[in-house]
C-alpha cells in the first residue's frame, strides 16, 4: 500500500484577516480582535502587522494596547467567522470526504485516495489554497506530509500563505530538529518537565527508551516514542465530534497544599476558556480530575443551567469540586479540568464573556 497523504490547512490570522477583508480601512494596519483594553479584555488574535509589535493571542488587551498604542481594537463577530468556516469546509469536500476539523480555522484532510487522480499532495494543497482565496478572499497555510504530526507542524512553517511539504525521506531528520514544544500536545508545563530531563529537541527525545518515556509521559509514552521517529498512526477522523475541552498538568513534585492547588486551577480555568474560544465552543458541565501520588484517581463534576463563558465563572465552581474530591493535604501528582456538554459559541456568549469595545 502506498503512503498516506495528509494535508493540514490553517487560515492565516483568521479573525483579523476577516475584519481586514470586510473593512478596507483596516487593511495594512495593526488590527487586534478581542476584548476592550480598558476592561480586562483578552486578545483573540491580531493581524500580522500587529504581530510585529509582539502582540499575540491570549495576551491581555491592555498589554497589547501598551505595546502598540496605534493598534485598532475590533470586537469579534463569531457569526461571520462561523460562516467562513463553513465555506472552507465545503471547499474541502471537493477534495475528500475525510475531513477532521480542529477549530473554526483548521482541519486535517486525508487525500491519499486522490493522488492517482490529482498527481500529488502539493498540487492538491495548492489548489485548495487558491480556491479558498478565490471564494473567501482570505489566505490559508498548508502542511503536506504522510501523517498528522508532520502535516500540522508543516502548516506553521511557512506562514502566512505558506505551503510546506515533508517527504517520507525527510521526516525523521525534520523531527530531530524540532523544539520539544512543537510536538503535538506538549504545552508549557510538560515542556518545563522535559527540559528538566535535558530533553529540548526531537533528537534528545530519540535517546530515551519506551520504558523511560513511560515514567515521563505515562499512557502517552508510545505516542511520543513514535513521534520522535516521525511516526504518527492517528487516522484523520471525519465526523469526530468534540465532546469536551480539557487541560491538565502533571507536577514535577507532588502538590499537597490546597492554596497551591487553587492557584494552579485558576490558571487552568483561564487556559480552558481561551481554548474554548479558539475552538469555538462553550460548555455547561465542568469536571475536576485529581490523581493522587499513589496513582488513584477521582473525578467530580458540576453541571450549570447556562453556559460557562468566563474563567471567573468557571473558577467559582472549583473550591466545591476540590472539597468533594477530598484532596485536603493529600499529595497530588496531577490536576486537570474539563468542560463538556458543549455547544457552538455565538456572539451573545462572547459578549457575556468579555467586556467589549
Ligand atoms: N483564537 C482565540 N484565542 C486564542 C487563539 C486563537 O480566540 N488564544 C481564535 C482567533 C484566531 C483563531 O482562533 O483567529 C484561529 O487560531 P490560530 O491559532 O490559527 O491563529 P490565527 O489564525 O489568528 O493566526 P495564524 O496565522 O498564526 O494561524
Ligand atoms: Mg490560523
Amino acid at each position: 500500500m502506498s503512503m498516506p497523504c495528509i494535508i493540514h490547512i490553517d487560515m492565516d490570522a483568521f479573525y483579523a484577516s476577516i475584519e481586514q477583508r470586510d473593512n478596507p480601512k483596516l487593511q495594512g494596519k495593526p488590527v487586534i480582535v478581542g476584548g476592550d483594553p480598558h476592561q480586562r479584555g483578552v486578545v483573540a488574535t491580531c493581524s500580522y502587522e500587529a504581530r510585529e509589535f509582539g502582540i499575540h493571542s491570549a495576551m491581555s488587551s491592555a498589554h497589547a494596547k501598551r505595546k502598540c498604542p496605534q493598534g485598532v481594537f475590533v470586537r469579534p463577530r463569531f457569526e461571520v467567522y462561523k460562516q467562513v468556516s463553513q465555506q472552507i469546509r465545503e471547499i474541502f469536500l471537493h477534495y475528500t470526504p475525510i475531513i477532521e476539523p480542529l477549530s473554526l480555522d483548521e482541519a486535517y484532510l486525508d487525500v491519499s485516495s486522490q493522488l492517482p487522480v490529482r498527481g500529488s499532495g502539493n498540487l492538491i494543497a495548492k489548489d485548495i489554497k487558491q480556491r479558498i482565496r478565490r471564494e473567501t478572499g482570505l489566505t490559508a497555510s498548508a502542511g503536506v506530509s504522510y501523517n498528522k504530526l508532520l502535516a500540522k507542524i508543516g502548516s506553521d512553517k511557512d506562514k502566512p500563505d505558506g505551503l510546506f511539504y515533508i517527504s517520507e525521506k525527510e521526516g525523521p531528520e525534520f523531527v530531530k530538529l524540532l523544539r520539544i514544544r512543537e510536538f503535538f500536545g506538549i504545552g508549557p508545563a510538560t515542556e518545563e518537565r522535559l527540559h528538566a530531563y535535558g530533553i529540548y529537541t526531537g533528537a534528545d527525545l530519540l535517546m530515551w527508551t519506551l520504558d523511560e518515556l513511560q515514567a515521563i509521559f505515562g499512557k502517552s509514552a508510545s505516542f511520543y516514542y513514535e513521534a520522535a521517529r516521525a511516526i504518527d498512526r492517528r487516522p484523520v477522523e471525519a465526523h469526530r465530534e468534540r465532546k469536551s475541552v480539557s487541560v491538565e498538568d502533571t507536577f514535577k513534585q507532588d502538590v499537597d497544599k490546597v492554596d497551591a492547588m487553587l492557584a494552579i486551577l485558576k490558571r487552568q480555568c483561564e487556559t480552558l476558556i481561551t481554548d474554548c474560544v479558539r475552538i469555538g465552543v462553550v460548555g455547561k458541565t465542568v469536571t475536576l480530575k485529581v490523581k493522587f501520588n499513589d496513582f488513584s484517581q477521582v473525578t467530580r463534576s458540576i453541571s450549570c443551567a447556562s453556559y460557562l463563558t468566563a474563567s471567573s465563572e468557571l473558577y467559582s465552581l472549583i473550591p466545591q469540586l476540590l472539597e468533594s474530591a477530598r484532596v485536603k493535604d493529600l499529595p497530588i501528582r496531577l490536576l486537570g479540568i474539563a468542560v463538556s456538554n458543549l455547544n457552538t459559541i455565538d456572539d451573545a456568549d462572547w459578549r457575556q464573556q468579555m467586556p467589549l469595545l
